[in-house]
């Protein structure tokens, strides 16, 4: 697998750009060499400067569920080239995206477009501290949401992939206002509840933890958030960046079914482009400026070509239900194919494959994954023509462009390797 072109790139990258990379974990520091840089992406393929060819499985990291340049999405925003590309005021477009985000997610009765992921769980957590006019937010180790001042605190994803417990520049006044329990305790969430109650504005949970790797929650886990939150007059919020319109068109509280009070998305929602959102309860939403006095604000929030893929994404996906049991038989073929002594969490379409023979069910457990031999099937796979998700500490994606052939050549990679190596400890 030659990688001369992208190591030219990359070497320039680094002189320009932290890292060479615009977000840490493509740097490939969990995993080591050089990352392939991109020239372009077809359906369930990434095509990288140096000719190379992948099945991609980080798919942008969730956005692209119906793989690369999807049909829809394209059509959507050639269209609205043709009209212009911001505008700064209001578009009949953003309601019928806000209609349809309700229309999907039930427990969303009024929403509020914004452009990340971070700025949607920002925004809910601001909200949160505002309408029950306390401090505290409970969150979870190994889960992250977005690079958030206050929840930068034993965050997953790029920061458990680079090791760093707990990032500079926060100050310990806003890290002392976020509580990191363990991810699936609910004597810890109880214990805390216990204690402070009283001071606790939100708890924020990843309704299925993506970013330690993919950690389903414990039977009850959430139904307890929800009945803890709701008897001290505390919020719940669910971060359905990640998990929403990917493990089920309600996304995971539809899977779960949990009503929370505040939801944020992301990915999904805005076809690959970027769009995010907060929203829930209209009683609290309605506290937000311009009716109310929590101020969040975005110059190219609802932005007229990120509105239209995310509509036709959303369009798409409620008009063609069979796509999520289209991903659920390719992701039960995937996970059927680990053999013994590694532990495979799956939810519909993103899953991981950790080095690990004991359950993984929360951070600590997540940790005990053997990295050295993650990082030797990760290049096995790679130079096999299979783009894994660069860190441990990351789920993976499949897309309904993916095909059997995909499925059935990442599956003879996955097995050669594990024919060849040895057993993982633990
Ligand atoms: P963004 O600000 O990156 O759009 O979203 C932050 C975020 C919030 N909540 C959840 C549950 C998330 O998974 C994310 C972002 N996910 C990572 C992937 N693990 C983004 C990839 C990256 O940081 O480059």
């Amino acid at each position: 697998m030659r990688l001369s072109r992208s190591q030219e790139i990359f070497a320039r990258a680094q002189t320009l750009i932290p890292g060479g990379v615009n977000s840490p974990v493509r740097a490939f520091r969990g995993v080591g060499g050089t990352p392939p840089f991109i020239a372009r992406g077809e359906g369930s393929k990434l095509y990288d400067v140096d000719g190379n060819e992948y099945i991609d499985y980080v798919g942008s990291w969730g956005p692209l569920i119906l793989g690369h340049r999807a049909p829809p999405v394209l059509d959507a925003l050639r269209e609205t080239l043709d009209i212009g590309t911001s505008f700064g005021a209001p578009t009949e477009r953003e309601v019928d995206l806000a209609a349809l985000i309700c229309e999907c997610v039930p427990s969303i009765e009024m929403v509020r477009l914004v452009n990340s992921g971070t700025e949607a769980t920002m925004s809910a957590l601001r909200v949160a501290r505002g309408y029950t006019g306390r401090d505290l937010t409970v969150k979870f180790e190994g889960c992250y949401h977005g690079h958030v001042d206050s929840l930068l605190v034993k965050a997953g994803s790029g920061m458990a992939t680079l090791g760093i417990a707990d990032t500079q520049g926060v100050p310990r006044s806003f890290a002392e206002t976020t509580l990191a329990l363990r991810y699936n305790s609910i004597d810890a969430v109880e214990a805390v509840f216990a204690a402070r109650g009283d001071e606790i504005a939100a708890v924020i949970v990843e309704p299925v933890a993506g970013n330690m790797g993919c950690v389903p929650p414990r039977p009850g886990f959430l139904q307890a958030l929800r009945e803890l939150t709701s008897r001290h007059g505390a919020l719940l919020i669910i971060d359905e960046v990640m998990t929403g319109f990917r493990v089920a068109l309600g996304g995971a509280q539809q899977l779960y079914g949990i009503r929370p009070d505040l939801t944020t998305l992301g990915k999904i929602v805005g076809g690959g482009l970027p769009i995010a959102a907060y929203g829930g309860r209209a009683d609290i939403m309605t506290r937000v400026a311009p009716t109310g006095p929590i101020y969040q604000a975005g110059t190219l929030s609802g932005n007229p070509l990120a509105v239209a893929a995310g509509l036709a994404m959303l369009r798409y996906l409620k008009a063609h239900p069979e796509v999520y049991r289209r991903l659920e038989e390719m992701g039960s073929r995937i996970s059927a194919s680990a053999p013994d002594g590694i532990t495979v969490n799956r939810v519909g379409s993103m899953f991981t494959f950790f080095f690990t023979a004991q359950p993984v069910t929360d951070y600590e457990s997540a940790r005990t994954s053997d990295l050295a031999r993650f990082r030797a099937f990760f290049h096995w796979m790679l130079e096999r023509g299979v783009y894994l998700a660069p860190s441990q500490f990351e789920a993976a994606f499949i897309s309904a462009a993916h095909t059997d052939e995909d499925i059935e050549k990442t599956i003879a990679a996955a097995r050669a390797f594990f024919a060849r190596s040895v057993p993982a400890r633990g």
